[in-house]
């Protein structure tokens, strides 16, 4: 794969980190989320750096579409760096633990206050990572309404913006930052996996090819029931594309297989958690 297809820094994301930069100094706390499909590869070591002498809760997103069992060694991972949760916008329980931690990293902003005899002000909070990885949603989920913009396309969030919505917390949500360039290309991938940069940017057939390569060892069986496989589609990756293709009519004009539209609708569908509910990083 050549280098040059693994580069997709759009020019807002340049001035979206600067700006986030200028404005840490007036921040009490921040949420870095990662993504649980992703937990490492989702993680901009640009914005981890800048952020190491902040308070901060890491949040592990969308853990709905992740086996707990999964994502557990990553949780105790993180936890070396500080607070770490797993979270998803579907789960009350998540929302009040996130409130509770945001509290606990203010500690010292609320003793200051009540030295100073000072009513308590709204915690400041930024909300930073990668595309798409649920940063306006969290702010959603956190103030119970959709103030916050969001969409399943990664960069939607083009300028930070303050949600002052609620009593204790001032939520500043930003937009998308990758680092400029990925060096090693199985991040990339993996962030095209899960939705993180747009698949595009890659050859779709070699993430296809990828992908079945990274799953068929341990899910061929949730791969078969998806797409109603017999065994031996299983035997090279051109009979599993056309079984695919035969699964779902996907048929050119000329009675051909639309492969091209078989590795869509896969990594449509793995995108979406429809075929596995798994991790595609290893833990070193
Ligand atoms: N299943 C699931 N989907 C989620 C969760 N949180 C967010 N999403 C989905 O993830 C997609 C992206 O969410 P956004 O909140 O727009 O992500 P963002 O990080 O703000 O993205 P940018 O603004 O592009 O950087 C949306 O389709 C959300 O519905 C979650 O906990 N579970
Ligand atoms: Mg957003």
């Amino acid at each position: 794969m050549n280098q040059k297809n693994i580069h997709w820094y759009p020019g807002h994301m340049k001035k979206a980190f600067q700006e986030l930069e200028g404005r840490l100094k007036l921040i009490d706390v921040v949420i870095e989320i990662c993504d649980a499909r992703a937990p490492i590869s989702s993680r901009n070591p640009f914005l981890s750096q800048i952020l190491q002498n902040k308070k901060k809760v890491i949040v592990l997103s969308k853990k709905d579409m992740v086996e707990s069992s999964l994502l557990s060694p990553f949780i105790d991972a993180y936890k070396k760096e500080g607070l770490v949760l797993p979270f998803g916008i579907y789960t009350p329980s998540d929302i009040k633990k996130l409130k509770i931690l945001i509290e606990e990293s203010a500690i010292e902003k609320r003793e200051k206050e009540k030295r100073k005899g000072l009513k308590p002000q709204p915690i400041k909070v930024m909300v930073v990572g990668i595309p798409n990885v649920g940063k306006s949603s969290l702010i959603n989920a956190l103030v119970g309404k959709e103030s916050a913009s969001k969409a399943n396309k990664p960069g939607h969030t083009r300028a930070q913006q303050w949600i002052r919505s609620l009593k204790e917390f001032d939520l500043l949500d930003t937009p998308g930052i990758l680092p400029p360039h990925y060096e090693d290309k199985l991040i990339a991938t993996h962030l095209a996996w899960i939705g993180a940069i747009p698949e595009e940017i890659l050859p779709i057939e070699e993430l296809f090819d990828s992908l079945i390569a990274f799953l068929l060892p341990k899910y061929q069986k949730e791969i078969a029931t998806r797409f109603h496989l017999e065994e031996d589609s299983f035997s090279s990756l051109t009979a599993l594309k056309e079984g695919i293709a035969k699964s779902r009519g996907l048929l050119l004009k000329e009675g051909k297989y639309d492969l091209d539209a078989v590795e869509k609708v896969f990594l449509k569908e793995f995108k979406e958690g429809k075929i596995v509910h798994t991790i595609v990083d290893t833990l070193c």
